[in-house]
């Protein structure tokens, strides 16, 4: 087939004009879904995500056909992308790709309607509060029931992801993918299997430290604990490390601190004290934007975001931040609640909406990240910045703790960052070996713990079976949100808070090191955002740090004075499970 140049890119120009259109309008349904759970909105909503997975495969195969010659180096890019811009794609055929998108906005509200009644309570709560219990509860029992409780959602959503897998596979096949998973692996300027490779080469430079944080929290659950309930050389119960998914623990700080060590500030506390509204909180994030010479954020984002769960209807709590008409309409869609993560959150969500509004000078296909992990990268980059020291210049606190309180600041973050490794890591892992059909949905459960215990060294605080569905209890398998992008990002973020602290001219110890104010910082950082997905991620990486691979180097000088720490801590203290 012959096919000019001039033919072949105005194909490419309908096609981003009609997916442009069809991405708008599932932004539209999607937001009045999220944030008003009916069966109505189901529907809406699910009717507008197989319009638009339908045209994207459409114009994605009629693209692929068309003959290389004929495509100049940016509309080949656009190809690429078109071919990998939705998490899931159902085959050619309507009835199917509607059951498919029904599928996954029922299994997204039945997670986000899910309820339990906690011991010694007679009503029954949501995520939150039950989430809350796992963070401040020192009670194995009233901790194993919140657990217990939760993880009940799964089970109505076991038949459906089933469904779900069959559907996404057979419409990633119709593009030539082996299956969904590889899919996933193929959004990255590189061959699957290298992208799989590229991961645990990550995994490997940070697993050591990792160990280190596992064996020493251990050590110190089971002094709290006793050990009955922790083994001294086996895997940790995952209901005590104070997070619904033990995938971060800052909620055990408190256990952890060695005695001679107090906690120098509470930012929770502050922030309440305070009476922090939160608005407020969603303030203090823009202004940090602003600090580094990015725009504030328009009016419509403080007319059309919902930050509280609403008391009358039932809403996706778990935060996001979107761009719905893809320009400047930006929101924030989360139930903010006066706490330090959540002040971390709102940073993250920023960061997400400050890349959107970024790049939308961009062609439509390249209205993206440079890759998935560095769009959850942003937000955890500026918060990074948020030291004692940039607290006290914005009056959160009067005055900085001495070099000697830097102990237990680099804990409370370790069990944010490095307790979440593996836990980022297993998510896809597992679901890579769902879709490639190597865990059948007999073995979903089991697989899942199996991973689990494998690479994040926890087991489920009592035995489980294959009526539970414990992978559908986190909210990005029901809502079909990859998840390899996260780990990415903690690495990533690291990375970029060194070149960005060295830019702003910055020399002391990276975790005391904060690029507020900076302009020169802001500057670079949003060049590398302006340029989208228009280059190769390895050209956006360049641009911000002068490197060309993802490295976790950053990450590991960041932490070098704790595993110091640790390492005295362990002398003798086994390791590994
Ligand atoms: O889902 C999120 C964000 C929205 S993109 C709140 N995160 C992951 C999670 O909550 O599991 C941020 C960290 C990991
Ligand atoms: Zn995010």
């Amino acid at each position: 087939m012959s096919v000019a140049p001039s033919e072949a890119h105005a194909q490419l120009e309908a096609a981003e004009r009609e997916l442009l259109d069809l991405s708008v309008e599932t932004s539209q349904a999607d937001w009045v879904h999220a944030t008003y759970i009916t069966e109505d909105t189901d529907a809406l909503a699910a009717k507008a995500n197989a319009r638009l997975s339908a045209a994207t495969v459409r114009w994605a195969r009629r693209s692929m056909a068309l003959p290389a010659a004929a495509l100049d180096p940016v509309d080949r890019r656009k190809v690429l992308l078109m071919r990998v811009s939705l998490p899931i794609v159902a085959a050619d055929d309507p009835r199917e790709g509607e059951e498919l998108s029904r599928t996954v906005a029922q299994m997204q509200g039945t997670y986000s309607k899910g309820t339990h009644i906690p011991l010694g309570r007679t009503e029954a709560v949501d995520l939150q509060a039950l989430s809350r219990i796992l963070t401040e509860s020192r009670e194995p029992a009233r901790l194993e029931d919140a657990w217990t409780g939760w993880h009940r959602v799964g089970r109505s959503i076991r038949g459906p992801y089933t469904r779900y897998v069959e559907l996404a596979n057979r419409g990633a096949r119709g593009l030539d993918f082996e299956d969904t998973g590889a899919m996933w692996r193929s959004k990255y300027d590189m061959p699957p299997e290298a992208f799989a490779a590229e991961v645990e080469r990550l995994w490997q430079q940070v697993r050591p430290l990792y160990e280190s944080l596992h064996a020493y929290t251990r050590l110190r659950l089971r002094a709290f604990y006793g050990p009955a309930l922790v083994p001294e050389r086996g895997p940790i119960p995952a209901h005590l490390l104070g997070n619904m998914w033990a995938q971060s623990w800052e909620g055990v700080l408190p256990l952890l601190l060695p005695a001679t060590d107090p906690p120098s500030y509470d930012l929770t506390q502050i922030l309440t004290r305070r009476g922090t509204s939160a608005e407020e909180m969603i303030r203090y994030g823009e202004r940090f934007f602003v600090s580094l010479g990015l725009p504030p954020l328009p009016s419509t984002f403080w007319e059309r975001s919902m930050l509280q769960r609403p008391r009358d209807r039932e809403v996706v709590c778990h935060a996001s931040a979107w761009d719905v008409d893809y320009v400047d309409d930006l929101r924030i869609k989360m139930c903010v609640e006066i706490t330090e993560e959540d002040f971390y959150t709102v940073h993250h969500e920023l960061g997400h909406n400050y890349y959107q509004r970024a790049y939308s000078g961009q062609p439509f296909l390249f209205r993206e990240s440079a890759h998935d992990g560095f769009h959850e990268a942003v937000g955890d980059t500026v918060s990074l910045s948020v030291t004692p020291e940039y607290l006290v210049r914005i009056g959160l606190l009067d005055r900085a703790p001495e070099a000697s309180g830097d102990l237990p600041f680099l804990l409370h973050r370790a069990l944010e960052k490095i307790a979440f490794l593996p836990f980022g890591l297993t998510v896809d892992r597992w679901r890579w070996e769902v879709f490639a059909g190597r865990v059948p949905p007999e073995q979903y459960n089991r697989t899942w713990w199996a991973m689990r215990e494998q690479y994040q060294g926890v087991r489920p605080p009592s035995p489980r079976d294959e009526t539970e569905f414990d992978p559908g209890a986190k909210y990005h398998v029901p809502s079909n949100v990859p998840y390899m992008r996260y780990f990415l990002a903690h690495i990533l973020q690291f990375q970029f808070h060194r070149a960005l602290t060295r830019i702003a001219g910055q020399t002391g110890p990276l975790h005391r090191a904060s690029i507020y104010g900076s302009k020169e910082a802001g500057e670079r950082l949003g060049a590398m955002l302006a340029l989208g997905a228009s280059r190769e991620w390895p050209d956006a990486l360049e641009a911000l740090t002068g490197e060309r691979r993802m490295n976790a180097q950053g990450l590991l000088d960041y932490f070098a004075p704790l595993q110091r720490w640790l390492d005295e801590q362990l002398r003798g203290v086994p390791r590994g499970w």
